[in-house]
């Protein structure tokens, strides 16, 4: 029984040593993605201050607990002591866990709002949810396309299975984009972890987040709602590049994809919901 644990054990502390550094899911890994946003970034650094918390009370309450139970216990203490209140220690007790809390709530709220609105959007993606996969249109460059899963037989090498898409989403790195979420059947979410976004696709409505990307490469997210039977099979594949290239990318794709005032069905389309 030892010999077997102990190896079990070692390979467990080590899969716990093994830092998440990776921008893409990694087997075995823990923690966070590599955050590719600003956003990311803050949502990485609270949760290290956060955590840092947590262990902080946990050790000393675990050791205020067995500190009571090996001195307090029977057979050391026969005789207890009879007193049942003490105003100051409740008071304290009351007043320092809410001082904690007010205090990561302060860098926490300012998080939320950062996240919540980007100023001055250079460009814009819509991102429109359907069962099962996912539609992007670029209001800015005139060009829309849809993005499917890659199916397992279709793989090419560098491609990863039940994350890559057929189309991938190309945006520029270091520029402020807005991104515009809805759906046109049912509940989906856009997710993707290196950027720190995760949002709602909802019928009938236009939600909004914003990634700023930090460095080129390949980004991979999920649909993070459950939408139906192929709910996992409508991934996101983001590839970043520089500005000059997206442009490049832009002008090319305006001749491969549709445009979208090429969509006359927008005019004639009767109001459904
Ligand atoms: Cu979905």
């Amino acid at each position: 029984m030892r010999g077997t644990s102990l190896p079990l054990l070692a390979a467990l502390l080590m899969v716990a040593a093994v830092p998440a550094l990776a921008s893409e899911p990694l087997p075995w890994a823990i923690g966070f993605q590599q955050g590719a946003s600003p956003t990311m970034e803050r949502i990485t650094t609270l949760s290290t201050i956060v955590n840092g918390v947590i262990v902080v009370v946990v050790i000393l309450v675990t050791a205020l607990v067995a500190y009571v139970a090996w001195r307090f216990n029977a057979t050391r203490n026969p005789v207890p002591a009879t007193w049942s209140h003490n105003t100051i220690l409740e008071i304290a007790w009351t007043a320092i866990p809410a001082i904690i809390l007010a205090v990561i709530a302060v860098p926490s709220f300012r998080l939320l709002y950062f996240m919540d609105r980007v100023q001055d959007a250079d460009m814009t993606l819509k991102i429109i949810g359907h069962q099962w996969y996912w539609s992007y249109e670029y209001p800015d460059q005139n060009v829309k396309f849809d993005a499917m899963m890659v199916a397992d037989a279709d793989l090419k090498p560098e491609q990863r299975r039940l994350l890559s898409t057929d189309n991938e989403v190309v945006l520029p790195v270091g520029v402020p984009i807005r991104l515009q979420m809805t759906a046109d059947d049912v509940l989906h979410s856009w997710a993707v972890p290196a950027f720190g976004v995760k949002t709602d696709a909802v019928p009938g409505r236009l939600n909004e987040s914003w990634v700023k990307i930090n460095q080129p490469g390949i980004y991979y997210g999920q649909c993070s709602e459950l939408c139906g039977v192929n709910h996992a099979y409508m991934p996101i594949t983001i590839r970043a590049v520089p500005k000059e290239q997206f442009q490049a990318w832009a002008d090319d794709a305006r001749s491969r994809f549709a445009r979208i005032t090429d969509d006359t069905n927008l005019a004639a389309a009767p109001a459904t919901r």
